[in-house]
């Protein structure tokens, strides 16, 4: 079993679309440990996002990040962190394979709807920055 720290991105919460992208979550063998939805910080979107900080389009990212609530969540299953990014497809949309959940809902490679974990190390890093161990259940 290995755990995975995930997104549900302003955009998505926005349009209500929680429930549909836990249904995907749920029915890939995922298990939702924890969930909770929050408002990033504009100190906690600048820390996580921080390896990005170069990038031309990181203020942007800071801005659409912060601008409406979130709901953050650590995922638990075999190969979570792999198959959690296969779930959520690439990264632009307009590149996701069918049926990943940035094919379906993202609205540029920006507003995508999901963030996902991309190694274990971030996974760990990821999970402590917003969950206490108590909390996942
Ligand atoms: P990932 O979320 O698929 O791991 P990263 O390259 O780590 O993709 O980028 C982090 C986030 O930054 C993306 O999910 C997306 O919201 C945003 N982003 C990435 N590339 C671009 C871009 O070229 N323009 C605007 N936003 C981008
Ligand atoms: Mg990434």
């Amino acid at each position: 079993m290995q755990k995975t720290f995930s997104i549900i991105k302003p955009d998505a919460v926005k349009r209500n679309l929680i429930g549909h992208i836990n249904q995907m979550i749920e029915s890939s063998d995922l298990k939702i440990l924890a969930s909770k939805k929050m408002y990033l910080t504009k100190n906690q979107a600048e820390l996580f996002y921080k390896v990005h900080n170069e990038k031309p389009f990181y203020n942007s990212l800071i801005e659409y990040m912060t601008s409406g609530p979130v709901q953050v969540q650590v995922l638990e299953g075999k190969d979570a962190i792999v198959k959690y990014r296969k779930i959520m497809g690439a990264t632009n949309p307009f590149e996701a394979e069918d049926g990943t959940i940035r094919k379906l809902y993202a609205e540029s490679i920006e507003a995508n709807s999901v963030h996902g974990s991309d190694s274990e190390e971030n996974a760990k890093i990821e999970i402590n920055f917003f969950f206490s161990g108590s909390e996942l259940v």
